[in-house]
């Protein structure tokens, strides 16, 4: 049953799927909860917390650069997709629009139907990381996070918030929804940071 979903890794693929991995095939979806509908049109992304508060539309993003993004996808429940292509804006040109608060050492990532997840500042403005509108040159579809979905590649998925439609930030660490639920603070796919360490004592 397994093998009509996953496939065994290939040699060089292999070095690229980190321990307790395995490749899916097609792009599976994860959700939690319903599917948001959210057109371009009403979307809109806030600011708050330690920043200035701030409201951005479809249309401010559409102004900045834009980019292609090859990157790998790691689920948590035992699923990598290698090579996903993406386009999308660089979170490093959107944070260059917001006003920090010195402070500011963790982010609250919100979404359209309230799911959340954190993520310390570092590892977000990593410049790898993305917003996503288009995947394998598609509009992104509603159930892989459009219009607008976050893209965090080192980090394991459920940081790579779909229907994302904020930023709360942070001095101190608060937890997301997974993360209250026993998933790890960072998720970091190599060294396996899959459930936290309150749950493993
Ligand atoms: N808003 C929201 N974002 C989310 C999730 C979710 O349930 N809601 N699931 C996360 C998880 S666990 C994974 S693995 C990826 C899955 O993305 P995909 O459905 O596009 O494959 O989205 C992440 N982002
Ligand atoms: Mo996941």
């Amino acid at each position: 049953m397994l093998g009509k979903f996953f496939q065994k890794p290939g040699k060089e693929e292999g070095e690229r799927v980190p321990p307790g991995q395995h490749l899916a095939k097609g792009f599976p979806v994860l959700t939690y909860g319903a599917t948001p509908q959210v057109s371009t049109e009403e979307w809109e992304f806030g600011v708050w917390g330690l920043a200035k508060p701030a409201t951005f539309s479809w249309s401010d993003f559409m102004t900045l650069p834009q980019h292609e993004f090859t990157a790998d996808f790691h689920c948590v429940t035992h699923w990598s997709k290698l090579d996903v292509k993406w386009t999308g804006i660089k979170v490093t040109d959107f944070m260059s629009l917001i006003e920090l608060d010195p402070k500011v050492a963790h982010i609250m990532e919100h979404c359209y139907g309230g799911y959340t997840t954190n993520i310390s500042l570092k590892d977000f403005i990593r410049e790898e990381n993305f917003f996503a509108f288009k995947v394998f040159g598609e509009v992104l579809p509603d159930e892989h996070g459009g219009p607008m979905r976050l893209v965090v590649p080192h980090l394991y998925a459920w940081k790579s918030a779909k229907w994302i439609n904020g930023l709360e930030f942070l001095a101190g660490e608060e937890l997301g929804f997974w993360e209250r639920n026993g998933y790890h603070r960072r998720g970091e796919p190599w060294a396996e940071e899959r459930y936290s360490s309150a749950f493993n004592s």
